[in-house]
């Protein structure tokens, strides 16, 4: 653990910060490329998960710093927008090859601060490359089509424009993934970008931004990648409500994103909402079961069900449930749970005690609900915020398998016909990710068809989690509705202008209307 501590450390101080304990003016959460020092110290401890103990701490961004951070946003965003968008391309090319360089120190670090296990902390800056690549080759395919006018001698095509100052609000289970999805397609795309990371993951967000630092350095750039670390109720409500932010990119909870999604509404703003999933797998009875384990196990545990893609709900038809319930009850209790920067590890700590709390407040009502608890549900008798991973047989009228815990808890049901789980499947508010699993192409075709699954995300014969960055990632219903990372997400991040040119003698109407002047 000491080893792995000084090595970030060592991370850190190349890159030009010491990274200790108390207030400092070299460990800054505000930055435009220069790191700001705010008048106002406000200290943000960042706590390892897997102890409990401070590893290092920032300081918080005051009004002040805002203020310098998104005018220096605003004003670099009328540079950027004139640089070509496949020189844009480079630069975020050069961005993915720092990543590369630096992709064990900070995926060390991601796990470090946030508790996933290393295969998942160094996954996720490969996210962040992937995400690069992607960005690199969209940013020579920025496409708008053009359409037959139906008047002679003129031509119609549609083109998207650079939007603006894009703020970035993102979560602490992916902290820097996610980041990434947001920030390499607005930076193609014309846009600048403002990140306010969660508070419990500062230092992965400081790392990325120093790694943004020095490429920008090496093109002469300055305030395209931006940083503001502070509460949301200061720091992310101004950015919501704040006119020189365009579109903001939210990944979080359903009830504040609802809140982002009125407040940006309300300025006319715009929003890419990305909030709860309460995921399920349907699990047929002509499935390959030995796929369905180890599908159902890293997706339930994986993460420590952190995910928002976490399985949370397993439909089992009624002639293949108990051997599958079995097989997972032998399986769980296998799951090595510790230190995530530890070989052999598969499940890391939660994030904070409150976390914790909230799984243990889960379990109480869950036995209140007449839930049955058929592994885990303790927590072990060790420091940090670890909690055992659980599988509960539940009941369609359990209200909490309604909501989502963001915990490694699995609620099993059975059904019989599977338009009766589908329906099961679609009753929930939530509509992120969805899986079936069975080795009938009818079942499968069905699932994937308006009448299946509602989710935004539906997949066969694989889980529910680990996405590739390919496809639009997002989900409906109060999920949000948002779309990021591959397919034509980009356009969420651009303005759409329509254009009608005349190069004829003549100014023929629309429609064949008639307007004419004797
Ligand atoms: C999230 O949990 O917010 O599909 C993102 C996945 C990852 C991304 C998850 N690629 O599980």
């Amino acid at each position: 653990m000491t080893d792995v501590l000084g090595e970030i450390k060592k991370f850190f101080s190349d890159l030009g910060l010491q990274l200790e304990l108390g207030i400092k003016d070299s460990n800054l959460g505000a930055c435009t490329g220069e790191w700001i020092v705010p008048d106002e110290k406000k200290e943000l401890v960042s706590i390892n998960p897997a102890d409990g103990e401070p590893i290092a701490s920032i300081i918080q961004a005051d009004e002040a710093a805002y203020e310098k951070v998104i005018s220096t946003a605003a004003e670099a965003f009328t540079s950027w927008r004139i640089v070509p968008a496949p020189v844009r391309g480079e630069v975020v090319r050069d961005l993915g090859n720092e990543l590369r360089v630096f992709k064990d120190p900070l995926g060390r670090l991601v796990s470090l601060e946030m508790g996933k296990i290393l295969s998942e902390g160094l996954g996720e800056v490969q996210e962040m490359i992937d995400m690069c690549d992607f960005a690199v080759g969209l940013s020579r395919q920025l496409y708008g089509p053009n359409m037959p006018s139906e008047r002679p001698r003129h031509r119609m095509y549609e083109q998207w424009h650079p939007l603006g100052v894009v703020g970035v609000i993102s979560a602490f289970n992916f902290p820097v993934a996610v980041w990434a999805w947001n920030a390499a397609l607005a930076a193609v795309c014309g846009d600048t970008v403002v990140w306010k990371p969660s508070s419990d993951a500062p230092l992965t967000a400081v790392a990325v931004q120093h790694i943004c630092n020095r490429v920008m350095k090496r093109h002469d750039l300055h305030g395209i990648f931006n940083l503001l670390i502070g509460p949301g109720r200061s720091v992310g409500e101004r950015l919501i409500n704040d006119e020189r932010v365009p579109l903001v990119s939210f990944t979080g909870s359903t009830k504040m994103g609802r809140h982002v999604a009125e407040t940006t509404a309300r300025r006319f703003g715009r929003s890419i909402l990305e909030l709860g999933g309460n995921n399920a797998i349907i699990v047929a009875d002509d499935a390959d079961l030995d796929l369905v384990l180890r599908a159902v196990l890293f997706a339930a545990v994986g993460t420590a069900g952190q995910r928002c893609t976490s399985l949370r709900r397993l439909f089992l038809q009624k002639a293949i449930a108990p051997q599958l319930i079995e097989r997972l009850v032998k399986a769980y209790p296998s799951i090595t749970i510790g230190d995530p920067l530890e070989d052999g590890v598969l499940m890391g700590p939660l994030v904070n005690e409150r976390a914790v709390a909230d799984h243990l407040a889960a379990l109480d009502a869950i036995r209140e609900q007449g839930g049955e608890i058929l592994c885990g549900g303790g927590r072990p008798d060790r420091e940090g915020f670890f909690v055992e991973p659980t599988i509960v047989k539940a009941h369609p009228d359990m209200e909490i398998a309604r909501e989502e815990t963001f915990a490694p808890i699995l609620y099993v049901f059975e059904y019989e016909t599977f338009d009766e789980a589908v329906a099961m499947h679609n009753s929930v508010d939530q509509g992120l990710s969805s899986a079936v699993f069975t080795e009938s192409m009818r079942t499968a075709e069905q699932f994937l068809s308006h009448e299946g699954s509602d989710c935004g995300i539906a997949n066969v014969n694989i889980g529910t989690s680990g996405a590739e960055i390919g496809g639009a990632f997002g989900g409906e219903k109060h999920t949000g509705g948002g779309r990021e990372a591959g397919s034509d997400s980009w356009k969420g991040y651009m303005r759409r202008q329509t254009c009608t040119i005349n190069w004829g003698g003549e100014l023929p109407l629309a429609q064949g209307v008639k307007f004419e002047v004797e």
